[in-house]
């Protein structure tokens, strides 16, 4: 089953959408295996956006990562990764569509509320970069054979 790492960042956080963002990957019929508030270490932060390293904004990425907790998770669910990035919308909240996360409460691209993995390779790295094995728990939910 693929799993996803997804992550509601600092202005998330502030904003109360914790549970707003939760409910609507429930809802939709994934299943939450790892998940955890945590303030994000400069360390942390580089490694996991390195691949903007050289962007003018990496800096003040960075920043605002690690301005206050976010609340870091992995579901998991047929086709999770794709499908969260489409639920969250497009990058810059200006183009994302309302009824995405970004388009619903989104205000500008630096603070966009929510990270969603953009392959399985990142899938894969991101989650190993943010949770140990054992905290990503593999559970049945009888409701699989209806989704
Ligand atoms: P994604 O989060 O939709 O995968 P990426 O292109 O991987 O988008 O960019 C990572 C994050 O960097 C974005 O979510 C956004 O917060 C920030 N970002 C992207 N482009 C800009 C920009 O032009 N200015 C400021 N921040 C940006």
């Amino acid at each position: 089953m693929e799993k996803t790492f997804i992550m509601v960042k600092p202005d998330g956080v502030q904003r109360g959408l914790i549970g707003e963002i939760v409910s609507r990957f429930e809802k939709k019929g994934f299943q939450l295996v790892g998940a955890k508030l945590m303030t994000v270490s400069r360390e942390l932060a580089e490694e996991h956006y390195a691949e903007h390293k050289e962007k003018p904004f990496f800096g003040e990425l960075v920043e605002f990562i690690t301005s206050g907790p976010v609340f870091a998770m992995v579901w998991q669910g047929n086709n999770v990764i794709a499908t969260a990035r489409q639920m969250m919308g497009k990058t810059n909240p200006a183009d994302a569509l309302p009824g995405t996360i970004r388009g619903d409460f989104g205000v500008n691209v630096s603070m966009n509320i929510v990270h969603g993995s953009d392959s399985p390779t990142s899938a894969e790295r991101e989650i190993a970069l943010w949770f140990n094995q054992e905290d990503v728990s593999e559970y049945e939910k009888t409701i699989n054979r209806w989704i």
